[in-house]
């Protein structure tokens, strides 16, 4: 009987994606399962890959980048076909500008009924298309192997960035022998490559040092690629051997610490205002560092740029690129420097000036958030959370940050040890990216509490995460600025307020004495509402002690902050 012979063992396209991912080393995967894809999230655990289910796909792919950024290996998001893969462009896009490595994995409509009006029919390829480094889709379950490990391997080599692959449902469906699997995944791993990236020649390292060397006012700039490429001890090496003062975008901080003498960031607008020689690792000088340009800079600075990416330098000329990855070429930096070695040392007239700007800028700033402000404006109870930061010691916290004033104001009053340690709204500026960042930050580190600081509109965009939270028990504390509103009050003037829907609610106003803290409270979660230094201490001391997610709801003067120079009438 034909019954009686053995069957070829038979492997599907779920469980060879989900093989090919676990053979590239993917141990973590962040989406919202459905139709065609919850087959594969389910082998992907069978193959021991951790996944992360999110109620939306926006903050499952806010986490997938993050984690990549984290762990310096592509995250990836899971999601199904047309308005699932769409909600994913939310972190494929982020992750393009953040450059951060990143896979979306998407289902679509089955090959046969694709221009009839099929389930979530959507061309996906040509949607992430301005949104990807890279996309493919399989057409054959034959493919697949190869197909994963080259989005994998376009994700995370070269500048990092989102990439893209397509899985149809049909071809879900499709199977092969376990020795074809088996013969997929060898002839594909075989084929693997990574970008080939230039790397920086000698004489243009000493080109950069001889520069560095005559520099009056050298200043080093260091950000999140730098960060990526886990530069910190080589960037350490040359800060203090040159004694050259250091400048860090908001999520280059912790790479060198905070606290560091050589650091400039109380010091911002002297720093680049006056400095003649730039050395910017791992930053593109985008809206964030003034586009390089006056008056924020000198006219006369020369850039001394390195990057990955040869086309991010083309676009800054006239400077001097280093093209490679960070850390190699801040090495080779150190290499040269060290055959005819210099130091500015501490009674150098630059960094005199740098650290007496600090210094009273720092004074200037612990003066005012020395006061206990109540109701709190956001420096009283910024502090509290800082002081409560540092009082965990090492491993430090994470930090994610989101938000107008609650950022601004936590960029520069918390403090970063230790790097990789800050996570926030990032080179788009982007709101909602809290609570999946959060995620991240405890699944890619689970040693390190994660806190939140979140303005309210902030936290809003992703809040029903906070069920994710509960759901995996993650040592998360989101604390919530709240000041009913985006940017707070109702800001507007008096003579605005007019026409038919005078009565509505401002566009920047939420319901006034939101109870946010329950939100959590409605998953298990513990929830805690402060107004008060004492209540909120007690609130930290307690939430960080127990390492389990909590809210935070910090009722914050609705009329503190930034615009509240505008707001005379209301008295
Ligand atoms: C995706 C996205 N949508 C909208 C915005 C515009 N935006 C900038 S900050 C902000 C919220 C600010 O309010 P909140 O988080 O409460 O911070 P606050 O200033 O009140 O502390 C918004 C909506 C954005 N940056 N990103
Ligand atoms: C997939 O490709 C293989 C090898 O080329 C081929 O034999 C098979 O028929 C294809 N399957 C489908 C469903 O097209
Ligand atoms: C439930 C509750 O007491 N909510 C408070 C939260 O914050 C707002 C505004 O900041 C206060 O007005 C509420 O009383
Ligand atoms: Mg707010």
């Amino acid at each position: 009987m034909a019954d009686n012979y053995p069957q070829p063992l038979l492997v599907d396209t779920n469980a060879l994606v989900a093989r090919s991912l676990a053979r590239a080393g993917v141990d973590r995967m962040f989406g919202v399962v459905g139709i065609p894809v919850t087959g594969l999230a389910n082998r992907a655990v069978a193959h021991g890959i951790r996944f992360i289910a999110f109620h939306n796909e926006q903050s499952a792919g806010y986490a997938a980048s993050a984690y990549g950024y984290l762990t310096g290996r592509p995250g990836i998001l899971l999601t199904v076909s047309g308005p699932g893969c769409v909600h994913g462009l939310a972190g494929l896009s982020n992750a393009l500008a953040n450059a951060w490595p990143m896979v979306l994995i998407s289902g679509s409509s089955d090959q046969r009924d694709v221009g009839r009006g099929d389930f979530q029919e959507l061309d996906q390829i040509a949607a992430v298309k301005p949104f990807s480094k890279f996309s493919v889709k399989a057409t054959n379950i034959t493919q697949i192997p190869s197909c994963v490990f080259q989005v994998l391997d376009h994700a995370g080599s070269g500048r990092p960035g989102g990439c893209y692959l397509d899985l149809p449902s049909d071809v879900l469906h499709q199977t092969v022998t376990e020795a074809e699997a088996e013969k997929l995944l060898i002839d594909a791993e075989k084929e693997r490559k990574q970008e080939g990236v230039k790397i920086v020649s000698n004489s243009e390292i000493e080109k950069a040092v001889s520069l560095l060397r005559k520099a009056e006012r050298p200043l080093i700039v260091f950000g999140k690629g730098a960060a990526i490429a886990r530069a910190e001890n080589s960037l350490k090496k040359l800060v203090e051997t040159t004694g050259i003062p250091f400048l860090p975008t908001p999520m280059g901080k912790g790479l060198l610490p905070d606290t560091h003498e050589l650091a400039a960031t109380a010091a911002r607008s002297l720093a680049i205002g006056k400095c003649d020689v730039a050395l910017v690792v791992g930053a593109r000088l985008n809206w964030l560092l003034h586009f390089g340009d006056p008056p924020k800079w000198s006219k006369d600075v020369s850039f001394i740029l390195v990057d990955i990416c040869e086309e991010e330098i083309e676009l800054r000329k006239p400077c001097l690129g280093l093209v490679g990855d960070a850390k190699e070429v801040v090495e080779m930096i150190n290499k040269e420097i060290k055959e005819d070695p210099f130091c500015l040392g501490k009674s150098h007239p630059w960094v005199e000036a740098i650290s007496k700007k600090s210094k009273e800028n720092v004074l200037k700033m612990e003066a005012q958030l020395a006061k206990d402000v109540v109701p709190f404006n956001f420096l009283t109870p910024m502090r509290i959370i800082r002081d409560a930061i540092v009082g965990m010691g090492s491993p430090a916290p994470i930090v994610v940050s989101e938000g107008a004033n609650t950022m601004d104001v936590g960029r520069a009053v918390l403090v970063q040890t230790e790097p990789r340690t800050r996570l926030d709204a990032g080179t788009w500026g982007t709101m909602g990216v809290g609570l999946g960042y959060c995620i991240a930050a405890a699944v890619a580190s689970p040693d390190r509490l994660v806190v939140a600081v979140e303005g309210d509109s902030g936290f809003g965009f992703s809040a029903m995460e906070v069920e994710t939270l509960v759901r995996y028990e993650l040592p998360v504390v989101v604390i919530v600025f709240n000041n009913g509103g985006v940017y707070g009050g109702d800001r507007r003037d008096p003579e605005e307020i007019t026409g038919p829907y005078k009565d509505d609610p401002a566009p920047t106003s939420f319901v006034p004495g939101a109870a946010y803290h329950t939100l959590i409270e409605a998953f298990g979660g513990k929830g805690y509402l402060v107004g008060t230094p004492e209540e909120l201490k007690s609130a930290l001391a307690e939430s960080f002690a127990a390492r389990k997610p909590a809210v935070i709801n910090v009722t914050i003067d609705p009329y503190a902050g930034a615009e509240s120079g505008r707001l005379q009438h209301k008295n």
